[in-house]
């Protein structure tokens, strides 16, 4: 593990080589990118669900998400756009966490994650089971900012960050695969930035 001295007891998620992935340029700044309109939010009204082959189902209000048991990890963010934003410290709730509340039934394969005003996007659940993915609230320990995802976000540093989606609401368990916004706006299935899945050859 690859520990800072300044804040060694948080986890990093996994390095790879070169850390920075081919293609990218290292930034300081965080850009805000999405589709649409940041939407207005009410927590009062507010609920994340799990739903599709999983059983139990899951719901939580916004008060009973904040009391499941929290991580907090250090990643780095990775832009199809080509920018790289080291070391971003994220908390809240990791996946693996809730699919112990609600388990996926043996024929899920896939996770369709859906954000308010219709985002989508499409990831293998054993993707979403690694460590360092969280459903988070807090970016460098401050609440996220309304355009960065506020109140919750997914946080998936392994693949590009458009399969990271802000503002999320459900997570819809399937057993075959349904390509998401993005994907099937011509950006690649799998995402892995290290390969340089950008986009998809159809
Ligand atoms: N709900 C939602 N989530 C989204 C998007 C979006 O349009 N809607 N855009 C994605 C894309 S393309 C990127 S690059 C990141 C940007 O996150 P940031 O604005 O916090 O940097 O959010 C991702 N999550
Ligand atoms: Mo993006």
């Amino acid at each position: 593990m690859n520990s800072k001295p300044e804040s060694a007891d948080i986890p990093d998620s996994p390095r790879q080589e070169p850390r920075l992935p081919p293609g990218q340029v290292l930034t300081s700044k965080w850009p805000v990118l999405h589709y649409g309109q940041i939407p207005q939010v009410d927590l009062d009204h507010w609920d994340f669900v799990v739903d599709g082959l999983v059983e139990p189902a899951g719901r939580w209000s916004w008060r009973e998400f904040q009391a499941l048991p929290r991580v907090e990890v250090r990643s780095d963010i990775h832009c199809v756009t080509r920018w790289s934003r080291y070391d971003n410290r994220w908390q809240g709730v990791s996946l693996a966490e809730i699919f112990r509340r609600a388990v996926p039934k043996p024929e899920a394969r896939f996770a369709i994650v859906h954000a308010e005003q219709g985002y989508t996007t499409n990831l293998p659940i054993s993707e979403l089971m690694h460590d360092d993915v969280l459903l988070a609230d807090k970016h460098d320990g401050e609440a996220l900012a309304p355009e960065h995802g506020w109140p919750l976000r997914l946080v998936v540093p392994r693949r590009y960050f458009w399969k990271s989606a802000k503002w999320v609401r459900r997570i819809e368990l399937v057993a075959a695969d349904r390509p998401g916004f993005w994907e099937q706006n011509g950006y690649h299935n799998a995402a892995d930035p290290w390969r340089e899945e950008r986009f998809s050859d159809w």
